[in-house]
C-alpha cells in the first residue's frame, strides 16, 4: 500500500503527460512496483548437496526365465545289490551205476558151533517179532486209524480247527500239517479222507505271506507237483490263504478262518 501510493506520487510529480496517460492506464501499481522499482538481487551460489535418500523399494518379481538347455548325462550308478536266491531247481537225473569194488580178504576159517540150539532161539524170536508186527498193525490201522508211506505216518485229527490251530495241534504232537508232494502221498491222505467219510482236511499249503505264492509249512514252495481242483486257486472270497484237500484228492484255497478237521504228518526217522 505504501508503495502504490509512493508510485502515483512520483509519476504525478516527474513523468510527462503523454507517456503518463499511456502507460499508466493500462499498467496496475504491483507491476509499475516489481519492473521499475525494486530490481531482484544477484544469483545466490549452489545450493549444499542433499543428503542421500533412502534405500528404495524393492523391484517387481521379473518374468519367468527361458528353459535352460539339457544338462550332461549323469555318472554311472553304484553296483546295484545281488538279486534274491532263485526258487530250488528240479531233481538231476539219477547217476551211473559205479564200477565194481575190488574183491574182499578171504574170510577166516569157521568153527564148531551147536547150531540146533542157536536155530531154536531165532525161531522163536521171530515168531515174537511176527506177533508184535501184527499187533503194531491192529493198533496203527484200526485203533489209531493211522496211514503210513515209508517215510512218515499221516493223522487225521476229528477236531474242527482253524488253520493255525491245526498246525499247532500237530507240531505239539510231534509233528506237522500234512504236505503232499507227489501223487503217491496225495492219493494216500485222499483215500484215508474217504474212508472216513469226509469231505475235506486242511493241508500244509498257504499263500498267508504272499499272495498266489503257495508255500508248504516247511517253508518250500510248491513247485513240481500240485493237485489243484479245476478253477483253483481262486482268493475266493479275497482271503483264501489256506489249502483244503477234498476227499477226491483236489486242493481248494480257503479262508484261514474256516474250521475243519486236519491231516498231520510224522517223520519215521529220528533225526
Ligand atoms: C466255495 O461257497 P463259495 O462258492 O463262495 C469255496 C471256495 C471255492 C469256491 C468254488 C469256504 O466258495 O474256496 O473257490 O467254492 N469256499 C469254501 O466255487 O469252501
Ligand atoms: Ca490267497
Ligand atoms: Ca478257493
Amino acid at each position: 500500500m505504501l508503495c502504490r501510493v509512493t508510485l502515483y506520487v512520483t509519476l504525478l510529480v516527474f513523468l510527462p503527460g503523454d507517456i503518463y496517460s499511456s502507460e499508466a492506464e493500462n499498467r496496475s501499481a504491483s507491476d509499475i512496483c516489481s519492473t521499475h522499482t525494486i530490481l531482484p538481487g544477484p544469483q545466490g551460489d549452489i545450493g549444499e548437496n542433499g543428503d542421500t535418500g533412502e534405500t528404495g523399494k524393492q523391484g517387481k518379481e521379473g518374468p519367468k526365465g527361458l528353459t535352460g538347455d539339457k544338462g550332461i548325462i549323469g555318472n554311472v550308478g553304484d553296483h546295484g545289490l545281488i538279486g534274491k536266491i532263485g526258487p530250488i531247481g528240479s531233481k538231476g537225473d539219477k547217476g551211473y551205476t559205479g564200477r565194481p569194488g575190488l574183491p574182499g580178504e578171504k574170510g577166516k576159517p569157521g568153527t564148531f558151533c551147536d547150531c540146533g540150539k542157536y536155530r531154536k532161539a531165532f525161531g522163536q524170536v521171530d515168531v515174537k517179532v511176527s506177533q508184535l508186527k501184527s499187533s503194531l498193525q491192529f493198533v496203527k490201522n484200526v485203533i489209531a486209524g493211522i496211514r503210513e508211506t515209508e517215510e512218515k505216518f499221516f493223522y487225521i485229527i476229528k477236531e474242527e480247527c482253524s488253520y493255525r490251530e491245526a498246525l499247532t495241534k500237530c507240531r505239539k504232537r510231534g509233528g506237522t500239517l500234512a504236505m503232499p508232494k507227489d501223487q503217491r502221498t496225495n492219493s494216500l491222505i485222499a483215500d484215508y479222507i474217504s474212508s472216513l467219510g469226509l469231505l475235506r482236511v486242511f493241508i500244509g499249503i498257504n499263500d498267508i505271506d504272499k499272495e498266489k505264492q503257495f508255500m508248504y509249512v516247511d517253508n518250500t514252495p510248491v513247485q513240481n507237483y500240485s493237485s489243484w481242483k479245476v478253477g483253483e486257486p481262486n482268493d475266493g472270497s479275497g482271503y483264501e490263504d489256506c489249502v483244503e484237500m477234498l476227499s477226491s484228492g483236489a486242493w481248494n484255497d480257503v479262508d484261514c478262518h474256516l474250521t475243519i478237521y486236519f491231516v498231520c504228518e510224522f517223520n519215521k526217522k529220528i533225526k
